[in-house]
């Protein structure tokens, strides 16, 4: 018989039983063609999940770039994010800015931290959001290996609103942008040029995916991030630079290689966005922001 029951383990749980003939959800899409879990609020029972990832002493990383006047951003994303974003968890924010005086300090709860690394100030935002995917990589090759399990990498522009945690979790993580999720996929914004590295033909690609916030095991990651990397560097050889940088890239990527777990646009809605029926809970959202006075060009 058993003696000892572990208060984190899924064993000394009590939940209302799974039903193979119930869904939660039925208004909409909760797996994809290739069996990937589509993440909505209402499909996953989140003691559950802790139950399964807090005795494995998790580590999470994540990114977010902060360069020129995107740094008054910062004091909002960080207050939030510890509000929200894997409350209870290891967590490392790693804040990439041209001004570390400019980052603010958040009081941090027990095992989570601010690291802040210094990066050069590009004068295309374009650059800016692209050159991301080479620091992610590096970061991962230089300081992450060994001591992380999963990485996201978000944009600095967003607030948390509503929980982000294990749900997310997954190999390979990638969320459904907020403008296109209704769309025939004829209207995504894909690069549509042949010559681009970013390609998406006509009749292609399931979901147009932000490139706002991705994730997963870090070397999976790190193996997103070094082939967009790759991919965006040869285009600029060739001077080709994708639609929307490497978001373009991200969503080539994940045609070919598909995501293991997909996050519905609750985990990246827009401000200026009213919220549709589907969306029940707001989890992570970009604010609204004047293009013309915050970007260098
Ligand atoms: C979309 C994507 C973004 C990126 C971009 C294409 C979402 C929600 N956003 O956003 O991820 O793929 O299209 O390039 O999916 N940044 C600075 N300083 C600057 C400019 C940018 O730090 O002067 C950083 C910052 O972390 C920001 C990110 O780059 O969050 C993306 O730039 P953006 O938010 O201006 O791009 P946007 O809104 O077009």
């Amino acid at each position: 018989a058993f003696k000892h029951k572990d208060k984190t383990s899924a064993d000394s749980l009590k939940y209302n039983q799974p039903h193979l003939t119930e869904n939660s959800r039925t208004d909409v899409m909760t797996v994809t063609p290739w069996l990937a879990p589509v993440v909505w609020e209402g499909t996953f029972n989140q003691d559950v999940l802790d139950s399964i990832y807090k005795p494995k002493n998790i580590s999470i990383a994540a990114t977010v770039f902060a360069v020129g006047k995107y740094t008054m951003f910062l004091k909002n994303f960080l207050e939030s994010a510890e509000q929200h974003f894997f409350v209870g968890f290891r967590v490392h924010m790693h804040v990439f800015t041209d001004q570390p005086n400019e980052v603010p300090k958040v009081k941090m709860a027990a095992g989570r931290q601010v690291m802040v690394h210094k990066v050069p100030s590009l004068n295309r935002w374009q650059e800016i959001s692209a050159r991301r995917m080479k620091q992610i990589q590096d970061l991962i090759e230089e300081k992450l290996r060994g001591n992380t399990d999963y990485i996201f990498c978000l944009d600095v522009d967003s607030k948390f609103h509503g929980r982000w945690g294990t749900e997310s979790l997954g190999r390979l993580v990638t969320v459904v942008h907020p403008g296109y999720y209704r769309d025939d996929r004829s209207r995504f914004p894909y690069e549509r040029r042949p010559q681009s590295r970013a390609y998406v033909a006509p009749g292609e690609g399931d979901f147009y995916y932000c490139g706002g916030a991705y994730g997963g095991l870090l070397q999976e990651v790190h193996q997103l991030t070094k082939t967009c990397n790759l991919n965006f560097e040869a285009d600029a050889k060739d001077g080709i630079e994708a639609a929307w940088q490497e978001e373009s890239h991200l969503n080539r990527y994940m045609w070919i290689n598909k995501p293991s777990k997909v996050l519905s646009p609750e985990y990246l809605w827009q401000d200026f966005k009213p919220k549709n029926p589907e969306i029940r809970l707001l989890r992570f959202s970009g604010v609204i922001k004047n293009y013309a006075d915050i970007r260098p060009n």
